[in-house]
């Protein structure tokens, strides 16, 4: 058994003083305002204030990576959610939609560095996704306020951290 005590990091779920940008897709509304509501009252319980917290809405889960991208560039937000839900049908529509907004997100966070957190519903069925909006399984909204929490204040945290900071370039005599 190791004896070594490492230092232990990770954000605290405390959300007051936090700036959070919440881009909700209107396609399958009646999921998405279940998850926004869900996510805003996820960042309101930990604290956060409704001047620190910003919703845009985009017409489809394909347009979340882009405005995702747009706010992080501002520099105004510790976290991002992106939410959206996408519902297989009979065409390939539903792999494209999936496969780029993912990707699109992913690019998003490490492009900027912002966190961006991944609130999109991909499921086979209107039924599936109504259980992961609040029913059956919880709300995944809840769970990716928290998640915007947490990597929001992580974050915060390794920008301060001194052996993760970028090293000065030494100066020429
Ligand atoms: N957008 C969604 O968010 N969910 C879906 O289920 C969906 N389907 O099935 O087509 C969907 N399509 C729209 C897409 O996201 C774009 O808004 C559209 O293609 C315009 O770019």
């Amino acid at each position: 058994m190791a004896k070594i005590e490492p230092t232990q990091v990770s954000g605290e779920l405390s959300a007051a003083g936090l700036r959070f940008g919440v881009v909700a897709s209107r396609f399958n509304s009646f999921i998405t305002e279940r998850l926004l509501a869900a996510a805003l009252d996820a960042l309101e319980r930990a604290g956060a204030s409704s001047r620190d917290v910003d919703v845009v809405r985009v017409p489809g889960a394909f347009e979340l990576p882009l405005t995702s991208k747009k706010l992080a560039q501002t520099g105004k937000y510790d976290a991002l959610i992106a939410i959206g839900c996408v519902i297989r049908g009979e065409t390939a529509h539903y792999d494209y939609v999936c496969s780029e907004t993912s990707r699109g997100l992913q690019l998003a966070q490490m492009d900027t560095g912002v966190p961006v957190i991944f609130c999109v519903l991909t499921v086979d069925t209107l039924e599936q996704a109504i259980d992961r909006a609040g029913l059956k399984s919880g709300n995944k909204g809840f769970e990716a306020g928290l998640a915007a929490i947490e990597m929001g204040r992580l974050s915060k945290k390794l920008r301060g951290t001194a052996s993760t900071a970028p090293k000065k370039k030494a100066r020429r005599s």
